[in-house]
């Protein structure tokens, strides 16, 4: 039986490289932390699917300065760096998806993640009716941007928590520019004070256990 969830929470790339000490830090990227706890709370209060996407590189891809991409190694499959932040508390019904793995990929857009057995963000998505996410993680400028926009290309509606996400500002402005594209985009922006689940009793109403 297929389970009619109408919304999920995305939770993108909460990793130890990229909060405070890390390889890319995010400048106190890990402030997101507290504030997607209050809404992991939310969400399964609401009976909403968690996903949570991770940075997942091989030590040699074109993602890396060193065989011609932008960044310095981070993420790298297997190390400290590459954990999610240990306050951050995931619950065990979390789809994990793992994405820049290919290196031949950058992997930035959590829809270029997979579960384990292969299954695509978008596919998985669609399998169960998801049709509105909610997203927060790192780094607005670059990973939450890019899945906006892929979500949006999907035909997926976004809502962007905007203090639960953190940039990188290479060029100071870069996370004020993301977010006016994402907006450009089809994306909502709201914070997750103001965050209430508009359709949380349609989706609760809608929720046909179990799931498969
Ligand atoms: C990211 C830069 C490089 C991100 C990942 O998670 O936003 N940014 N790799």
């Amino acid at each position: 039986m297929v389970a009619e969830v109408r919304a999920a929470l995305l939770i993108v790339d909460v990793q130890l490289d990229f909060c405070s000490g890390g390889a890319l830090a995010v400048p106190y990227g890990e402030r997101v932390v507290p504030v997607l706890n209050r809404a992991i709370e939310d969400a399964l209060r609401h009976g909403l699917l968690v996903y949570a996407s991770r940075d997942w590189h091989p030590p040699v891809t074109i993602h890396f300065k060193a065989y011609g991409g932008p960044w310095p190694p981070h993420c790298v499959q297997g190390t400290e760096g590459a954990q999610f932040h240990p306050d951050l508390e995931l619950p065990p019904s979390t789809i994990l998806m793992t994405k820049g793995d290919d290196p031949n990929m950058h992997g930035y857009s959590a829809f270029e993640g997979h579960t384990a057995d292969g299954i695509w963000l978008a596919d998985h998505l669609h399998a169960l009716g998801v049709e509105h996410l909610y997203m927060g993680g790192l780094a607005t400028d670059y990973c939450i941007r890019e899945s906006v926009f892929d979500a949006r290309r999907a035909g997926v509606h976004v809502t962007v928590l905007q203090d639960a996400v953190a940039g990188i500002d290479v060029k100071p402005g870069d996370s004020e520019r993301a977010f006016a594209d994402m907006r450009e985009a089809g994306a909502e922006l709201t914070t997750s004070t103001e965050w209430v689940y508009a359709n949380s009793a349609l989706t609760a109403s809608l929720l046909r256990l179990p799931l498969p």
